[in-house]
């Protein structure tokens, strides 16, 4: 796969592609990263990139021109595969985007900065746009990171274990059960009792009902749409009972 980012930014990059575990990816061959500096495609004296309203109000602009030299000068024109504009009014970056993007064998991430592109870049040139989430950031490289983070993950090879990325909590729907590692007691806080027992369906079970009762707690959301099994329905019920009308889910315990 390869990621044609677009940036006026480009060395915010650099350290985390160098840090992750996107360098093994890269090092292997299977992701090419190339940033583009979307200043060095400005012609005029003060490389400008940015502009005040047209109609006036506050903030800057980013230019046109620019863009569409740095993206058609990469890409061609039209561009020769999807330019994805990161934008807060993009739709929702989910894992099933992800998924999505990681099936193509090239795009282009562009990052927009100051409060916003000259609305041709969005008309004539993009084919896609993303938002990450609703929260307010300072531009799109952030966005652009986390999009190639989750989608290079998802490229065969790329994680150590071959289907690490299928029982991913968002692909299964439900919230992921607690972890646990060594030592067995730590600050006098124990590991539940059923995790050492070496009963496999006991944990099995506690596993499911903990990862149930977290989706319940912290992502109701998840649960109208995630397929229940009726041991998972039973379950449930019980925990909604013992509870009292419209109080929280109880806490989560060993
Ligand atoms: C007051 C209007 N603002 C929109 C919410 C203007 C504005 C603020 C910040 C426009 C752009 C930005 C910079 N953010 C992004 O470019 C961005 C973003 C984000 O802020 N949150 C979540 N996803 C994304 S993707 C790109």
């Amino acid at each position: 796969m390869r990621v044609e980012i677009f940036t006026l930014f480009p060395d915010l990059f650099q350290p985390y592609l160098e840090t992750s575990i996107l360098d093994k990816a890269i090092k292997r061959g299977l992701l090419q990263v190339a940033l583009h500096d979307i200043r060095a495609y400005t012609t005029d004296r003060h490389h400008t990139t940015d502009d005040a309203p047209y109609g006036g109000g506050g903030g800057m602009v980013m230019k046109p021109e620019p863009v569409f030299a740095a993206v058609e000068g990469v890409l061609g024109a039209p561009p020769c595969c999807p330019v994805i504009l990161m934008s807060p009014q993009g739709r929702p970056f989910t894992q099933k985007v992800a998924y999505e993007l990681a099936e193509l064998p090239r795009f282009a991430l562009l990052c927009g900065r100051y409060e916003g592109v000259d609305e041709r870049i969005r008309e004539h040139l993009v084919s896609d746009q993303i938002s990450i989430g609703d929260f307010v950031l300072t531009g799109g490289e952030l966005p652009a990171l986390t999009i190639l983070d989750a989608v290079s993950r998802l490229i065969p090879g790329v994680l150590g274990d071959p289907d690490g990325a299928a029982d991913d909590s968002f692909a299964s729907g439900l919230l992921e059960y607690p972890h646990y590692t060594r030592p067995e007691v730590f600050r006098g806080w124990p590991v539940p009792a059923v995790l050492l027992s070496g009963n496999h369906a006991e944990i099995a079970r506690w596993r499911r009902e903990q990862a149930l009762l977290r989706t319940l707690r912290q992502r109701p959301d998840l649960l109208e749409t995630f397929p229940l099994s009726q041991a998972d329905r039973k379950f449930l019920d019980r925990i909604r009972n013992e509870s009292e009308p419209d109080s929280p889910p109880p806490e989560i315990t060993g």
